[in-house]
Order: structure tokens, then C-alpha cells, then sequence
């Protein structure tokens, strides 16, 4: 088994079910042991969209990188995704942010996510569930990280997580 973090973000549709079905969804090939709040987001990369929820989960699986990808691929298809411009509306995008401690480069996957560190709505959910945590190639724990958006209105606690099935 490896400990996996992954980001969650929706901006379409009924976002907070979106969340909650993506969780459901993902289990049981991946197993999931904690979940942030879900944070309200302003859109970042591309402006002219509605706001975001985004959420970070922690869990362990058996699925190997290429597996892991595909799986989240085959849930966003699920959840009824359309491919669309880059950084563009989406009902849900599942991004895989850290495999274990490997760092991993392919033409389609970059592990750990290559934007991770400078994005909040990443940063903030993530140093809620694992604050002391340091991310490959990072030289401080992510809550030392998320510290640098203190007081930022780019990202707002929304909603508890959701409910364990
Ligand atoms: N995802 C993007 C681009 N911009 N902005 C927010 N707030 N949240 C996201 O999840 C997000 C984004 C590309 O995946
Ligand atoms: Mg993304
Ligand atoms: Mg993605």
C-alpha cells in the first residue's frame, strides 16, 4: 500500500455533491483515511469562471502510478466530465499530488504536482489534514507553506467533509 494525497476541485453543477460522489467513487481500489473542509475558491489560471470547491484527500492504495491515473480519469468520466479548454470549467478534476515519496515524470504526469506548492487551494486543504508534512523537493512543512496566504480571500473554509459512507 502507498499513502497518496490527491486534489479535488468542481466549479459546475452541484459542487458539493460532485465532491461527495467522487469520494464515493474512488473507494474501495483506493482507500481513503482523512479529508479536509471544503474550501471555496476563486478561480486561478483562468479568471472568467465561477468559484471552486477544492478539497484534499489522504489515502492508501494498491494501484500502481499508471493505474492510480487511470482510475481518476475513469471517476472523472464518470462524474460526467467534458473535455474542455485547460484550466477551464470542470465538474470535477482529480489530480494526483503526491505517490508515496516518489517524484515520477512522464509525458502525461508529474509527480508531485508540479504547481502544488504555489497554489492555495491546495496548499490551505492539505496543511489542514497534514500540517507537519514536507513535500518532496519543499524545504518546510505544508502548513508552514499555506502560512504565506494568512489572510488571503482567495480561499474560504466552505463545509466540513464529507460523511464517511
Ligand atoms: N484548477 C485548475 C485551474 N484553476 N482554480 C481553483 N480555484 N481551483 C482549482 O481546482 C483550479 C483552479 C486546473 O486544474
Ligand atoms: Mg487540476
Ligand atoms: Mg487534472
Amino acid at each position: 500500500m502507498t499513502n497518496i494525497f490527491l486534489g479535488l476541485g468542481t466549479n459546475i453543477g452541484d459542487r458539493k455533491n460532485n465532491l461527495c460522489d467522487t469520494v464515493i467513487q474512488l473507494q474501495p481500489e483506493i482507500s481513503i483515511d482523512q479529508m479536509s473542509s471544503m474550501f471555496e475558491t476563486k478561480p486561478v489560471g483562468h479568471l472568467d469562471q465561477p468559484d471552486f470547491l477544492n478539497m484534499v484527500i489522504r489515502a492508501r492504495t494498491d494501484l500502481d502510478i499508471h493505474d492510480l491515473l487511470e482510475k481518476a480519469k475513469l471517476v472523472e468520466a464518470q462524474l460526467g466530465r467534458e473535455n474542455t479548454i485547460r484550466y477551464g470549467p470542470r465538474i470535477i478534476d482529480i489530480d494526483i499530488l503526491l505517490y508515496g515519496d516518489k517524484q515520477f515524470t512522464s509525458p502525461n504526469l508529474v509527480i508531485p504536482h508540479p504547481r502544488m506548492l504555489e497554489r492555495a487551494f491546495v496548499m490551505i486543504p492539505l496543511a489542514e489534514i497534514a500540517p507537519l508534512l514536507i513535500i518532496p523537493g519543499a524545504s518546510k512543512p505544508a502548513a508552514e507553506i499555506a502560512r504565506a496566504w494568512d489572510g488571503t480571500d482567495e480561499v474560504h473554509w466552505h463545509h466540513s467533509p464529507p460523511k464517511t459512507p
